[in-house]
Parts: C-alpha cells; structure tokens; sequence
C-alpha cells in the first residue's frame, strides 16, 4: 500500500504528557503528616531533581515548543529554576511570592506556567531527557527545623506541544503497513 502525502510541508501539531497528574517533589524537606501522598497512600519524597525521559517524534525543527506545568510552593527560593532539554536551558520556572511555604497544605495552590523555546533543541528521533534541579533556598527564609539547603516545591501536569512534520507520519504509516 502507498500513501502520498497531500502536502508534505505542512506541518500538524501534536503533544507529549512527560509528567501525569501526578505529584513531583524537588527539594530536600523531612516530610510532615500532612504533605500529600501518592495514590498508594505513601507520602511523595523530595527527589534531588526531576529528571526524565520522552519522544517528540518528528518534530519540526523550524518551530517554537511550548512546555506547560503547574508548580506549587516555589516561594523561597534565591532565583527561578532553570530548566534543560537535552542539556540546554530552555526557560526557567518563574518562583512566586504570598503563598507562604510552612502554610497548613500549602502544596494545594497550584500555578500554570508556560515556557515557550525553540524546537531543534529537541531530537527528532530516540530520547530527549528534561531536568529540573532543585533550588537554594533564600537564606532569609530558611527554616532550622529543616535543615533547608533547598526550597521545596511540588510540580505536576507537564506537557510538551510541538509541531511536527506531516510527512514524517506519513512514512512512519507507510513502514506499518508495508
Ligand atoms: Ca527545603
């Protein structure tokens, strides 16, 4: 069977869930009895970092990406937290103030932020990895009883939209079905 391409130059655009409706915790807090809990029942630990794999099949390179996530708690740290696709800084996780970190479930007020880059960061082919790393905490707001070196914050919700080369589908189809 042949499939020919109507026009191979458009361009669709399509999406990767890299990370579910499920929490992330960055950072190096002991955990508290009421900090959330995964869908186990067992609290989520502070990881060192986020970091993890995913495809972005036939990605247009010519193209912008957009990274969506939602964030909580990123209110003591000393900067924004950068984040890296393939080992490239592609934005930066904006921390945000007036929802204060050691307030009762503080973790359930979630923000939506958006990072918009440039899409040849991304391999068209095989595995990208993006990193997200843990962030100083601002001094100023450390907590002894913590023994902060770090501002933990909870991510969830992150998905990664790009345009992808139509034809690529096309020949990906005509492999399957020989
Ligand atoms: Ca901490």
């Amino acid at each position: 069977m042949t499939l020919v391409p109507l026009a191979e130059e458009m361009v669709l655009s399509d999406f990767v869930i890299i990370r579910h409706n499920q929490l992330v915790r960055i950072g190096d807090d002991p955990t508290k009895p009421d900090d959330p809990k995964d869908s186990f029942g067992n609290t989520i630990l502070p990881q060192p970092e986020l970091k993890q794999k995913f495809l972005a099949e036939f990605r247009w390179p010519m193209g912008g990406a957009v990274l969506t996530l939602n964030v909580s708690q990123l209110t003591a740290s000393q900067a924004n937290v950068p984040i890296f696709i393939n080992g490239k800084p592609i934005g930066e996780i904006c921390r945000y103030f007036g929802a204060e970190t050691r307030q009762q479930r503080a973790w359930e007020y979630w923000y939506s932020q958006t990072i918009c880059f440039r899409a040849d960061v991304l391999n068209e082919s095989g595995d990208n990895e993006i990193v997200i790393p843990r962030s100083p905490i601002d001094p100023k707001k450390a907590e002894p009883a913590f023994d902060d070196e770090y501002d933990d914050f909870f991510i969830k919700d992150v998905v990664l939209w790009y345009k992808q080369m139509q034809g690529g589908w096309f020949s990906r189809l005509q492999r399957l079905l020989g």
